[in-house]
């Protein structure tokens, strides 16, 4: 008999299949974490009803955190923040336009009573380290697992030959 999947704690939705590339980064980096996740193409504008309906059932589901990535006039994570008390991390996504700086102005000029906690254009890793950050809060383990990612991330760049003189000089 198959394994049951575990429950997703972060719910990712993106405008358009088109933004897959950036946020699987959140997806993988979630998944080193240990935090199962589940990822949804759902246009705000194309497909609102859609949008709503997966923001309507994701607490029911178990998800505690939502990363919401768009681009242009990226209305989405404020859709998806509209409808929910739970945070929403807002990935700007880049565009030929404006090298993003569409996404991001139109994601984190969020008008006050509806927040959106926003990364930078195209920071999905950040994102994922965020809502790993929150559920860390209520979850000692993922807390031991996320102070662990931060140390292996600082002795690798100690690690790094360019600065092997400077570790002398402790
Ligand atoms: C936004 O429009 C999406 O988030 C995407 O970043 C952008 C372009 O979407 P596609 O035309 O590639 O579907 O809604």
């Amino acid at each position: 008999m198959a394994e049951p999947e575990a429950t997703a704690r972060v719910g990712i939705v993106c405008g358009s299949r088109s933004d897959f590339p950036v946020m699987d980064k959140a997806v993988e980096l979630l998944g080193r974490l240990e935090i199962p996740c589940e990822l949804h193409a759902i246009s705000a504008h194309r497909a609102p009803d859609l949008l709503l309906r997966f923001v309507a059932g994701a607490e029911g589901r178990g998800i505690r955190v939502f990363i919401a990535g768009a681009g242009g006039a990226a209305h989405l994570p404020g859709v998806v923040a509209a409808k929910t008390i739970q945070p929403v991390i807002g990935v700007p996504i880049p565009t030929q336009v404006a090298g993003g700086l569409d996404s991001l102005l139109s994601i984190v000029q969020m008008p006050k009573g509806i927040p959106v906690a926003t990364v930078a254009v195209g920071g999905a890793e950040n994102a994922a380290l965020l809502a790993a950050e929150i559920l860390a809060l209520s979850d000692p383990p993922l807390r031991a697992r996320l102070q662990a990612y931060r140390d292996a991330q600082t002795r690798s760049i100690e690690a790094d030959e360019s600065n092997a003189d400077l570790l002398g000089e402790r």
